[in-house]
């Protein structure tokens, strides 16, 4: 991705539970005290009005239409096409670092890995994305089953955290297999305890050359 400016894009990934709100506080700390300035913070699915809204339509099952798997996939590039193109790049353009709560790389593993519908989440990603692409994705790696126990700890699970173990086993294999595959994406072992996680999330922040 070429810019002018010396603006970046980072990422948070990782299954449910794997601790990204609090990694995500931890690189913003990093990212004022790195450039002077506050990170523009996103989450996905959301992050503008309108993909605010496909989030709900994604996250809440309606009993007499469930949603299916095509449509889900679509929804949630329709919610990153409207981000992308009305926060994120307008950001980066300005000299803002972007820091994303997921991005792409999640539906590459839960649509494509988890649903196995990889060849219409590519199809699509080329579509609405082409070549734009997070700097540095930094993805916390956990089991599902230890991940969703944090997770429903937490409060009531969502219509995709409802999922049988298996969906969270195929994403997770998912996104070691692409993060092996692409020097941007670094794994970090969300199992550890969160001051371990927060240790090693740091020390690789701190090896970038920015
Ligand atoms: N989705 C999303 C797709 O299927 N495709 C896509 O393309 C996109 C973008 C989003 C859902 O949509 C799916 C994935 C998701 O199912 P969401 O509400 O944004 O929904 O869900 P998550 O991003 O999964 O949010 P979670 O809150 O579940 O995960 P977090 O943020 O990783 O978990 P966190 O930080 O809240 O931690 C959970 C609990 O664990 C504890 C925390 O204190 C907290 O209580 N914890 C730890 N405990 C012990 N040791 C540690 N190291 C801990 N780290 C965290």
């Amino acid at each position: 991705m070429s810019r002018t400016n010396n603006s970046k894009f980072i990422v948070i990934e990782g299954l449910e539970g794997a601790g990204k709100s609090s990694a995500i506080s931890l690189v913003g700390d990093f990212i004022e005290k790195h450039t002077g300035r506050l990170a523009v913070c996103t989450r996905e699915p959301g992050g503008t009005p309108l993909a605010e809204k496909m989030r709900d339509l994604v996250k809440i099952a309606e009993e007499n239409d469930p949603l299916c798997d095509e449509a889900e996939c679509l929804l949630l590039y329709a919610a990153r096409a409207q981000l992308v193109a009305n926060v994120i790049k307008p950001a980066l353009a300005s000299g803002d670092w972007v820091l994303g709560d997921r991005h792409n790389l999640s539906s590459l593993a839960y649509q494509g890995g988890g649903r196995g519908l990889m060849p219409l989440v590519k199809v699509v990603s080329q579509a609405t994305l082409g070549d734009f692409k997070p700097d540095l994705t930094i993805y916390l790696d956990i089991d599902p089953e230890l991940g969703l126990k944090r997770a429903a700890n937490r409060g009531e699970l969502d219509r995709i955290e409802k999922q049988a173990l298996d969906f969270f086993e195929r994403a997770r294999a998912t996104f070691l297999e692409i993060a092996d595959s692409d020097d941007t994406i670094a794994v970090i072992d969300a199992g550890q305890t969160m001051a371990e996680v927060h240790k090693d999330i740091l020390a690789l922040l701190q090896s970038q050359e920015w």
